[in-house]
């Protein structure tokens, strides 16, 4: 792949274009966000698909509120399992991992970068995925000296949670929870917190480390339903871009970020992308 710097232009829809690049490409880097998972029934960040009960889902994302009330930050993230572990991987999620086995038969690697936390990557039988801000089939233990993280797939996490209501109930109506009856860590007994990284809160350093090698080292870059407003994966694309290595995005909208991108494909990347990758 040349480095040069890429006509300032983006190609919109350029399918031959982008076949002829990925399918010869060496390194893959691709990098999703809550859009990905759009389509398997799993509401994104933000707009109205953000909200739960009549709370913004970043202000529930944090460490202070957890701090403050955990218990309406664990029946907020009860509610996100219960989605997640009861969604399927759509055709976005199992393209890239068909594409990733394709190119495992050609000596070539397609990774995949995520912010999502809901899993559907691995489900669809993609290997290789660096999850940048956790998962939600984990929790971990809020004892400093313990720091125990295992995976929990028990929905509802604690029975407390169960019969709740819907999303769209108001919390004040309902029966408060005590703090005895949240998740417990399994091994000391101290609060287990959901295995999320939290607006605040730094990411894994080995976690970043992974996903920035794997950002520097590629030579193509797919940027997959993601707002790119939260930071350090907001960065990863553009880093690219400015390497003079072509970035494709696949959003059902455009960013003032992405001039530099080399493709656009709009659309639902539930279609955009097979069809990009088939
Ligand atoms: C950090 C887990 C160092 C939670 C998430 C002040 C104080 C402290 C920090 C900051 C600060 N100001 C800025 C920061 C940094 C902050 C940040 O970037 N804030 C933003 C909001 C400005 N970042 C952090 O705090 C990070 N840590 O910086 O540490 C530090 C530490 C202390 C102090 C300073 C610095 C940690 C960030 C991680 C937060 N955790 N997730 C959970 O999931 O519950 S972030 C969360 O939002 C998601 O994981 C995701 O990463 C992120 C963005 O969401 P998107 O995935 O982009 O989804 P969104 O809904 O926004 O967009 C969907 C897109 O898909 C749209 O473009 C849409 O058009 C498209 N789409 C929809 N459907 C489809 C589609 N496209 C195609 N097809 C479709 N069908
Ligand atoms: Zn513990």
């Amino acid at each position: 792949m040349s480095s040069r710097k890429l006509s300032g232009k983006r190609n919109y829809e350029d399918y031959e274009g982008f076949k002829r690049l990925v399918d010869t490409a060496k390194n893959i880097v691709v990098l999703t966000g809550a859009g990905i998972s759009a389509e398997s029934g799993i509401p994104v960040f933000r707009g109205a698909g953000g909200l739960w009960r009549k709370y913004k889902s970043e202000n529930l994302a944090s460490p202070d509120a957890f701090a403050s009330n955990p218990a309406l930050v664990w029946e907020f993230y009860n509610y996100r399992r219960h989605i997640a572990f009861n969604a399927s991987p759509n055709k976005a999620h199992i393209s890239l991992a068909d594409y990733e086995k394709k190119c495992k038969k050609e000596n070539r690697n397609l990774s995949i970068v995520t912010q999502n936390v809901d899993g559907l990557h691995l489900r669809a039988g993609s290997e290789k995925v660096v999850e940048l801000h956790g998962a939600l089939r984990k929790v971990s233990c809020t004892n400093g000296t313990c720091e125990n993280v295992e995976e929990n797939y028990d929905d509802p996490i604690v029975p407390a949670f169960a019969n709740r209501g819907d999303a769209s109930l108001d919390q004040a109506d309902l029966p408060v929870i005590d703090r005895k009856d949240l998740p417990k860590c399994k091994k000391c007994g101290s609060l287990a917190r959901p295995y999320i990284v939290w607006f605040g809160e730094m990411l894994d350093p080995d976690v970043l480390e992974e996903a920035q090698l794997l950002v520097g080292g590629c030579d193509l870059c797919l940027v997959i339903g993601t707002s790119s407003v939260v930071y350090p994966a907001a960065m990863f694309a553009p880093s690219v871009a400015q390497r003079g290595v072509p970035v494709a995005e696949f959003n059902l909208e455009e960013h003032p970020a992405d001039s530099d991108f080399a493709f656009h494909f709009p659309g639902l990347c539930a279609t955009t992308l097979p069809k990009a990758l088939g």
